[in-house]
C-alpha cells in the first residue's frame, strides 16, 4: 500500500492481543499493526513480565481511508467492556490516547455509546507513554499456525521484522482467524497504488499459498 497518505497510530488494549491484531489487521485502510504491553510502569516488560502493563494493539492507519472514529466503534463493538478485569491489568479494556485530539474523541464516542445503550463503559481512557513491542512470536500470531504458507511468504521478505510490519501479513493474519476474506483481500490489493509487476507478483503469490 502506498506509504505517502498520512498515518495516524492507536493504542489499545481489548484481552489478548492476538484475536484484535488479526481483527483490526483486515481492515482496508490500515496499514500495519504490532502487539505489545503499554498503560504501565514497569520498564522493559515481557510477556511472563508484564508488570501493571497491559496486552494492546497498535495501529497505524491511513485516516483518510478509515477514521479514528470507525476504529473506536469497531474498538467497542468487538469486545465486552463491562466484563470484570482479571489477572489485574494484562487483559482490561483500555484506550492510550497520543494528543488531545485522540483524548477527544475517545471519550466523545463513548459517551455516545453509553447514551446510546443507557449504560457505563468500563474503558480506562489514559495518556500513551511507552508501548514495548511484544516477544516475536507474539506478532501475527495466527497466521504463524499455518507453518508452509509462512515460509512462503517470509521468503518475500527481508527479514521478519519486515514480515511483521507488511500490511499484505496483516491481512492474511486475519483472514486465517476468519476475519475478512481472500477474495476481498485480492479485491483491495488491485487498488493499491503498487508499480503493476510488484502487484502480478503479490496476485501470484495469494493463488499460490495453501493454507
Ligand atoms: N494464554 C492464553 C492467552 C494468550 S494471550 C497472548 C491463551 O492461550 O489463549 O494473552
Amino acid at each position: 500500500m502506498a506509504e505517502n497518505k498520512q498515518t495516524d497510530t492507536l493504542v489499545f488494549g481489548m484481552g489478548c492481543f492476538w484475536s484484535p491484531e488479526a481483527n483490526f489487521g483486515q481492515l482496508p485502510g490500515v496499514l500495519r499493526t504490532r502487539v505489545g504491553f503499554a498503560g504501565g510502569t514497569k520498564t522493559n516488560p515481557t510477556y511472563r513480565q508484564m508488570g501493571d502493563h497491559t496486552e494492546t494493539v497498535e495501529v497505524t492507519f491511513h485516516a483518510d481511508s478509515i477514521s479514528l472514529e470507525q476504529l473506536l466503534r469497531k474498538f467497542w463493538s468487538d469486545h465486552n467492556p463491562n466484563r470484570p478485569a482479571y489477572k489485574e491489568r494484562q487483559y482490561i479494556s483500555l484506550l492510550l490516547y497520543r494528543n488531545a485530539e485522540q483524548k477527544k474523541m475517545m471519550e466523545t464516542v463513548k459517551r455516545q455509546l453509553e447514551g446510546e445503550m443507557d449504560g457505563q463503559i468500563y474503558t480506562e481512557i489514559s495518556p500513551l507513554h511507552d508501548f514495548t513491542e511484544a516477544e516475536q512470536h507474539h506478532q501475527k500470531y495466527y497466521i504463524k499456525r499455518f507453518k508452509r504458507a509462512t515460509e512462503r511468504l517470509l521468503s518475500h521478505f527481508p527479514d521478519e521484522a519486515a514480515f511483521h510490519s507488511s500490511t499484505i501479513t496483516a491481512r492474511l493474519n486475519g483472514f486465517v482467524r476468519e476475519y475478512g476474506t481472500l477474495a476481498s483481500i485480492k479485491q483491495e490489493i488491485s487498488q493499491w497504488n503498487i508499480p503493476l509487476e510488484e502487484m502480478n507478483q503479490l496476485q501470484q503469490l495469494l493463488d499460490d499459498l495453501k493454507w
